[in-house]
């Protein structure tokens, strides 16, 4: 099933190329293989998880010092727009303290930059998100603190290329 398709995707052959017209779904925005929304509401980490899959995405996971750049930069550009700041993403060390994982796939972190501090694990902050006074890099907190979630949509889990 097409399910979210973006960006333009090409198939090449030796006799043509096929292109396929493809975006995210509205109030995303998109980088790389993957679409992207921040949303005002104001959710504890396990809810936020809950409302990300609820939207169709998972809570986000930042892989990449590219995919957390782009992330920083969005959330310098929006600035003012959310009252609660910082950003959960999907890490959390709830299971094994000191061990992150992500949510959902309880893969453990091959990317992670802590903000300077950060995890401070004060009185068991289990949950992982980026952090407005560390720059957006990432910081811990108290799971049922009430932060903002990004939700993403990965390219690659929703796409078949058809034709
Ligand atoms: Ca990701
Ligand atoms: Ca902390």
């Amino acid at each position: 099933m097409l399910k979210y398709v973006l960006a333009i995707v090409c198939l090449h052959n030796l006799v043509s190329v096929y292109c396929l017209t493809v975006s995210c779904p509205n109030g995303y925005t998109r980088h790389a293989s993957s679409c992207y929304r921040f949303h005002h509401v104001g959710l504890s980490w396990p809810e936020s998880v809950t409302f990300c899959k609820a939207t169709g995405s998972h809570l986000v996971r930042v892989e990449t010092e590219a995919e957390h750049d782009f992330l920083k930069l969005k959330a310098k550009e929006m600035l003012g727009r959310y009252p609660l700041y910082s950003f959960w993403i999907a890490a959390t060390d709830a299971v094994t303290d000191g061990e992150w994982a992500w949510a959902d796939t309880l893969t453990s972190l091959t990317y992670k930059k802590w903000a300077l501090g950060q995890p401070n694990n004060g009185l068991g902050e289990d949950c992982a998100g980026l952090y407005y006074q560390g720059g957006y890099d990432f910081g811990d907190w108290l799971c049922r603190t009430l932060l903002h979630p990004i939700c993403e949509i990965d390219f690659t889990d929703g796409i078949e290329l058809v034709g």
